[in-house]
């Protein structure tokens, strides 16, 4: 008996390396000081209904951003273990079967726990308010949504002291992925973990469809819509076409380890290429849905500090909606090698190359918009010109990749690493790194420290120039990704030194960046005014900050592009406001319908978790449950009539006067 409890365990825990053993300890303690800490305070309660049960898109949002903040840590800290591993040759700090672990969590957990994350945190703060709606269309939705998200992060994330670490890279090629090549439940955490937070993905995009489609402000026509929201709906609309082609694709290998199908083993008639073509018809869209969104922000940004319409307008657009189309047709130049011949890689390089033509209109459209601007450089503007030119050599990297004769020298070789962190560092962590500076005060009612945003923003630049540039060198050298070791006679030592170094500097860059906001609480200085920097050009700025949580008291009319900026500009003019302008602001106010708090979605995802833990371990009974679990609370839902009620007149009138008074 307590044989087979010490053999369970052994094979459960994972046990015996230093460096996880310290993770598990640190894991325990904190979750002891969280627990510890919401006693003390008595804030259960107060967690459960203003937060964890709330259907209020900005405090969704909130919740988004901050695992996304702490999963770029996970990930950030990954990034230097693996960096540390290898400045030297011959090193042994972390093994093959470690370090191929570390690369794998590294890549899922950036792209899909921490980008995603930190875009659909800002989709749901702006999006809405952009719109001058008073919520996104499906408010349900988006709280199964977070929470959907959460539970396939958390379910990903314990396969680190549970079970152990998937190990096939962060898009698990068969036949490294199936039974034969990872026997542990490793690759099971990453199909479930990934799967389950993926439905929560399909539902955002699917919400934000609707929402842009359906809830904007009377007079807002599409082409008068925001940047940002225009971003958004491509973003959401590529997440449609593309989330679906993941599930299936997940689930055919899911098939495949758990019951034995051959879809992808070459032995039972089955074809690993299949794979590869269809995770990347998932993938490659899946790196224009993270970046999209940054290139709207980046054009709110450059509009406002430069105090001028974005250069442009109308072929930004079709830029944006060009390359989401367009990146549907790209996926094959991630295997140029695979020996499918020149007319189809031609073809796929070619359309490759058609991308770098709208991404170029819209480099010139924000290099126009800033000339013969009135320019100001805040930090959220700082960011946005330290993207551009790292941004076009990303690009014009990407672009000797996709030439598909070059393209067998360079695949798989550090260039390519280098290629992709810079468009992945500079275009979307740099993009939502602006985003968060704009719209912080508009989320919290204060403004960031600018001082020590300044900080971190040269460090993160420096440090990713020390750190990527070397490698575009070690990758022509012929060093390739994915090892953990070289030799000393490489020569490829020096430049992994630089690099490295290059990963610390953002590590510390990172810090202060956890630095300024603690500052900033510490010696908040409350500004509610709603117009932060006084530069705003859309309605999120014509509402106080942190707006009400029925966003607006009345529901405004647009007539313009940029119309918070046009209705300030006639103000100071001495002009009126158009007539319905002005019946819009004086009409009387009238109650507000909203949805009530739900805590359904938590328990719901609580349930898939469940079932996704017994899936990964093939208990029949847990995945029974879970199921269950899931059925139950849909049931609950569906027979639940008393979900929403009506704000008071008085109420809002009182919040109304209190924002004013805030403002003052
Ligand atoms: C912050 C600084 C970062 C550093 C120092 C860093 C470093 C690394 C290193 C050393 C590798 C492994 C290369 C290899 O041996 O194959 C890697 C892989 C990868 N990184 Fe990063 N990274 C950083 C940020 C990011 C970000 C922000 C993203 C995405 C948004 C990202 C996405 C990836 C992906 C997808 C892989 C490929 C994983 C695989 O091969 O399966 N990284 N990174
Ligand atoms: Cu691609």
């Amino acid at each position: 008996m307590l044989e087979t409890i010490k053999e369970f365990a052994s094979e459960f825990f994972v046990t015996g390396d230093p460096l996880i053993l310290g993770a598990q300890v640190s894991i325990g303690l904190a979750m002891v000081a969280i627990v510890f800490i919401l006693t003390f305070f008595k804030k259960w309660r107060w967690l459960w209904t203003e937060w964890l049960t709330t259907v209020d898109h900005k405090k969704i949002g909130i919740m988004y951003i901050i695992c996304a903040i702490l999963m770029l840590f996970r990930g950030g800290v990954d990034a230097l273990l693996m960096r540390v591993q290898l400045a030297a040759p011959e090193l042994e700090f972390l093994n093959a079967e470690h370090y191929n672990a570390i690369f794998t969590t590294h890549g899922v957990i950036m792209i899909l726990f921490m980008a995603m994350p930190l875009m659909f945190g800002l989709f749901n703060i702006i999006v809405p308010l952009q719109l001058g709606a008073r919520d996104v269309a499906f408010p349900f939705l988006n709280s199964f949504s977070f929470w959907m998200f959460f539970a396939g992060a958390m379910l990903f994330n314990v396969s680190f002291v549970i079970g152990g670490s998937p190990d096939a890279g962060w898009l698990s090629y068969p036949p490294l992925s199936e039974i034969s090549g990872s026997p542990g439940v490793g690759q099971d955490f990453y199909i479930w973990g990934i799967q389950i937070s993926g439905m929560g993905s399909l539902a955002t995009g699917i919400n934000f469809v609707v929402t842009i489609l359906k809830m904007r402000a009377p007079g807002m026509k599409l082409m008068k819509m925001p940047m940002f929201s225009w971003s958004t709906l491509a973003s959401s609309i590529t997440i449609m076409f593309a989330f679906p082609i993941l599930t299936v694709t997940l689930f055919l290998l899911f098939l495949d380890r758990y019951l034995g199908a051959h879809f992808f083993t070459v032995d039972g008639g089955g074809n690993p290429m299949m794979y590869l073509n269809l995770i990347w018809m998932w993938g490659h869209p899946e790196v224009y849905i993270v970046v999209l969104p940054a290139f709207g922000i980046f054009s709110e940004v450059v509009a406002a500090f430069s105090k001028k319409r974005i250069f442009g307008y109308k072929s930004m657009v079709f830029a944006l909606m060009s390359i989401s189309f367009f990146s549907f047709f790209t996926w094959a130049h991630h295997f140029f090698t695979m020996g499918s011949g020149a007319n189809v890689n031609a073809f796929f390089a070619v359309t490759t190359m058609i991308i770098a033509i709208p991404t170029g209109v819209k480099v010139f459209n924000w290099l126009f918009t800033m000339y013969r601007g009135k320019l100001s450089f805040p930090t959220p503007m700082m960011w946005t010109v330290a993207f551009i030119p790292c941004f076009v050599i990303g690009g014009m990297t990407g672009v000797l990749l996709s030439v598909a004769p070059a393209d067998f020298q360079f695949h798989n070789s550090y260039f390519l690493i280098a290629h992709f962190h810079q468009v992945l560092i500079g275009g979307v962590v740099f993009g939502y790194f602006a985003g968060l500076y704009y719209w912080w005060p508009k989320m919290f009612g204060f403004k960031l420290h600018e001082g020590l945003g300044k900080w971190a923003f040269w460090l993160w630049n420096i440090g990713f120039y020390v750190c990527f540039m070397p490698q575009y060198a070690l990758g022509l050298m012929g060093m390739t990704r994915r090892f953990n070791e070289y030799n000393f006679d490489m020569g490829w030592q020096p430049l992994n030194v630089v690099s490295t170094v290059g990963g610390f500097i953002m590590g510390l860059a990172f810090l202060f960046q956890v630095w300024q906001i603690a500052h900033s609480i510490r010696f908040l200085k409350k500004d509610t005014s709603g117009d932060n920097w006084g530069q705003g050009r859309t309605l999120e700025w014509s509402i106080p900050s942190p707006a009400p949580f029925y966003n607006f008291a009345r529901i405004p009319h647009v007539v313009d592009q940029d119309d918070w900026w046009e209705k300030k500009e006639r103000h100071a003019r001495g002009e009126a406001d158009p007539a319905e302008v002005i019946a819009a602001d004086t009409a009387p106010l009238e109650p507000i319908h909203m949805p009530k708090n739900s805590g359904i979605p938590i328990i719901m995802s609580g349930f898939w978790f469940v079932a996704g833990f017994g899936f990964v371990w093939d208990w029949k009974w847990m995945i029974i449950l879970g199921l269950v679990g899931v059925v139950v609370t849909m049931l609950a839902r569906s027979f639940n009539y008393d979900d929403d009620y009506y704000v008071s007149v008085e109420e809002i009138e009182r919040i109304e006067a209190a924002a004013l008074k805030g403002a003052k």
